[in-house]
């Protein structure tokens, strides 16, 4: 399988998170990705090719274009009086405040454009973000070439990013700006496979109203764990939507016996949609040994996990999100990869 991977993810490196009261060092760091990147090298996945240049568009075809040039400023708008460590909201627009009058100051921007505290800004986010995205679309480009599978090996991570908000470490939905370019290059039906532990809450509400892109997700059960505000089983889709957003919440402590009757049920439904291809949000966040997760699935399970996917016989473009006990991540992700190809060629 291609991977496709930049080092330019390394120009994004937050300093800090708040996280049980208290500030500690990101767990979204530059080196999740070199230890992927590293798996990869050494169980000798396939070739690693650098991505190509694909522009705004395909971005602003899922991003709103203020957001975008939100993004695209807010470094040197919070830089511009003087402050060097990194941007983080601390404000936000929640029942009965209003979002109809759009602040002038950075500061009120940071808040109007996210739903929490957990994506730092630094000088180097922009071009991180950008060629992350970048990493993607040339992944779906080799897809398409080879009709089987690729890899994109995307840092920051996507699936908690809206239309025009940021949150969970995601700017640019990575996995949801494929899927659409999925769909401008002709797919009638595409389906999104969110394995990450925590919901896709930014994908979910991206394609909630649309049948031609089914979306997917197994995740802890967001009454008692993060992103709290979506993710129930409860959400069906919208308009002509309805039907074609599918969640799987999960409790704390679920191991692989648990989870892959609700992969196993998730996989039967992408079936019978009969998708022209998948994009797989992959976090390995599911870990028994994850510092920030609940779940417990072993390192083989992945192989297990990868297996059940390539058996739908399906066009799939593997997209990577979370994944935080950092030694493991690498081995997590490449054993989900294997898996596919043990099974799908
Ligand atoms: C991202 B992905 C808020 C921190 C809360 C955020 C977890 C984000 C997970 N300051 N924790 O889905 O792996
Ligand atoms: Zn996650």
């Amino acid at each position: 399988m291609l991977t496709i991977y930049s080092d330019d993810h390394h120009l994004h490196h937050g300093t800090a998170e708040l996280i049980d009261g208290t500030l500690k060092p990101c767990f979204e760091m530059p080196r999740r990705a070199d230890m992927v990147l590293e798996r990869v090298r050494k169980v000798g996945l396939g070739d690693i090719a650098a991505p190509r240049e694909f522009g705004l568009d395909p971005v602003l075809r899922v991003h709103d274009a203020g957001y975008v040039a939100f993004l695209e400023t807010a470094w040197s708008r919070w830089s511009a009086d003087g402050r060097s460590h990194d941007a983080l909201p601390l404000v936000w627009p929640v029942r009965g405040l209003r979002t109809d009058r759009k602040p002038q100051d950075i500061d009120g921007l940071l808040g109007y454009y996210s739903f929490d505290a957990g994506v730092p800004i630094t000088a180097g986010t922009w071009q991180a973000i950008r060629s992350s995205a970048n990493v993607a679309l040339t992944a779906l480009d080799e897809l398409l070439r080879s009709q089987r599978s690729s890899f994109a090996l995307c840092r920051p991570p996507g699936h908690h990013a809206a239309a025009d908000y940021m949150g969970g470490y995601c700017y640019f939905n990575n996995a949801a700006i494929a899927a659409q370019a999925l769909r401008d290059q002709g797919a009638a039906r595409v389906a999104i496979l969110d394995v990450d532990y925590h919901h896709g809450n930014g994908t979910q509400s991206i394609f909630y109203q649309r049948a031609d892109v089914m979306f997917l997700s197994l995740h802890g059960d967001p009454l008692v764990e993060y992103p709290y505000f979506l993710g129930h089983a409860d959400e069906p889709g919208a308009g002509e939507g309805l039907g074609y957003n599918h969640n799987y919440p999960l409790p704390h402590g679920t191991d692989w016996a648990r989870y892959q009757q609700a992969l196993q049920d998730a996989c039967q439904r992408i079936a019978d949609y009969a998708p022209d291809a998948i994009v797989v949000s992959l976090g390995v966040d599911t870990f028994e040994h994850d510092p920030i997760s609940r779940f417990k699935l072993k390192n083989d399970d992945y192989l297990r996990m990868g297996e059940l996917i390539g058996r739908l016989g399906k066009p799939t473009l593997f997209v990577m999100e979370g994944g935080y006990a950092v030694e493991d991540i690498g081995i997590n992700a490449v054993n989900v990869l294997s898996g596919f190809e043990s099974v799908a060629g």
